[in-house]
């Protein structure tokens, strides 16, 4: 039996990095899209990535960018993807309202250009499916619960671009008859997660504290409500939505949703701090506009695809502690061996 292949834009992240495991795992073949940068950015891959030289090498990583459509038609000839996972995005709701054009450029019009390339792809006779990561900033003031009915309003220039997203890869479908599936994935989380998210931004910052690392942790709206899982699951349910017989679009959540002061406060109780000594509000994490409360009903899911979150709330925030904890311990060896240890990301958004 000829082994299954797929390719994943935004291989990097955390969610490419977490679904090329579990692709790896499955027998799959995997091909990623990699930009070009002056300092390695394969860290999440680092523990899957083998040369490709070496024989039995399953996973093979190509240069590419979502700004330019040439490059991606050449990676898919050489790839020969069964299945696309189109995860590649400047994902930061706060950043798009700084970098609106690059965001659009990258998240709409480079959701076009794959579509545009995948068309192209499948008139050559090859059978194709597209997974394209749509959010639940889509919904953005639409009041919860969010299910596949919920009209979209969104509130960034990163939601406006995910719902032009949305809305090509349904019109290629219906146009095109081509297998375009969008996923609407709630905030999932977890150990990889980019430290400027709120999540990882509060536990990185708690385990330095409760390490004596640093004092201080900054931080905008509090009040903002999301519904967090964990991206193990959501990566699992990313494939499931590709092998279901009909493209079609699904609400990943959970179904529960919790305020960022929750999280802060089952985090910080968790490492044994009083947070209120800590934290501090700063204006620049506040959004021009922002979205106020989530809550997924991912019943479709449910019944269709028999998805359903495996790790709850106070596990994926005890989780991502624990981590954060061990990376503190860490560098205060480190530290307290006389090594100078550069906190990155300090002043980032
Ligand atoms: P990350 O920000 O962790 O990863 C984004 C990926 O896109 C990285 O691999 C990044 O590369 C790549 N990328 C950024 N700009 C470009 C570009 N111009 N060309 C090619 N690649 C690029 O995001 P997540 O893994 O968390 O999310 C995956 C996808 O799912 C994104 O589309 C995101 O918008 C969406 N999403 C995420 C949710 C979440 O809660 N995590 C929820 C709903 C949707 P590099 O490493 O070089 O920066
Ligand atoms: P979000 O995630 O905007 O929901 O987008 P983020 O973790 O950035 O913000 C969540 C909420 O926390 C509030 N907040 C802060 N956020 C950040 N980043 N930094 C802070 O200091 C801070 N203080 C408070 C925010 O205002 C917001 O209300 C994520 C991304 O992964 C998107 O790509 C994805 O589409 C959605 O989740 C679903």
């Amino acid at each position: 039996m000829s082994v299954k292949k797929a390719l994943i834009t935004g291989i990097t992240g955390q969610d490419g990095s977490l679904l090329s495991e579990l692709l790896l795992a499955k027998g799959y073949e995997v091909h990623g899209i990699v930009r070009r940068a002056s300092t390695f950015n394969t860290e999440r891959l680092d523990a899957i990535y083998a040369d490709p030289h070496e024989r039995g090498a399953k996973l093979f990583l190509h240069y590419g960018d979502s700004t330019e459509g040439a490059g991606l038609r050449h990676v898919l000839d050489a790839a020969q993807p069964e299945e696309i996972y189109n995860l590649a995005a400047q994902s930061h709701v706060r950043v798009s309202f700084d970098q609106a054009e690059y965001t659009a450029d990258v998240v709409a019009t480079g959701t076009l250009r794959v579509l545009e390339a995948v068309r192209d792809y499948a008139a050559r006779g090859n059978a194709v499916r597209l997974y394209q990561a749509g959010s639940s900033e889509m919904f953005g003031a639409s009041p919860p619960p969010q299910n596949e009915s919920t009209p979209f309003y969104p509130r960034s220039p990163y939601a406006v671009s995910k719902v032009a997203a949305h809305w090509y890869a349904v019109n290629y479908r219906e146009a095109y008859g081509l297998f375009v599936a969008n996923g609407i994935l709630f905030n999932h989380e977890s150990p990889r997660r980019g430290e400027t998210f709120v999540t990882r931004k509060i536990t990185r910052a708690l385990a330095r504290i409760q390490l004596g690392l640093q004092d201080k942790l900054y931080l905008g709206n509090l009040d903002a409500r999301r519904d967090w899982g964990y991206a193990g699951d959501y990566v699992e349910a990313m494939w499931r939505i590709l092998q279901y017989p009909e493209p079609d679009d699904f609400v990943i959540a959970t179904g529960e949703s919790h305020s960022v002061r929750e999280f802060l406060e089952l985090a910080a109780a968790h490492c044994g701090i009083s947070w209120q000594k800590h934290v501090e509000k700063d204006p620049r994490y506040f959004r021009p506009t922002e979205v106020d409360y989530l809550c997924g009903d991912a019943s479709k899911a449910g019944a269709k695809l028999g998805w359903k979150p495996q790790v709850k709330f106070e596990a994926l925030v005890a989780m991502m502690m624990e981590h954060d904890l061990e990376l503190a311990r860490q560098e205060r060896t480190l530290t307290s061996a006389g090594h100078h240890v550069i906190q990155r990301g300090a002043s980032q958004p």
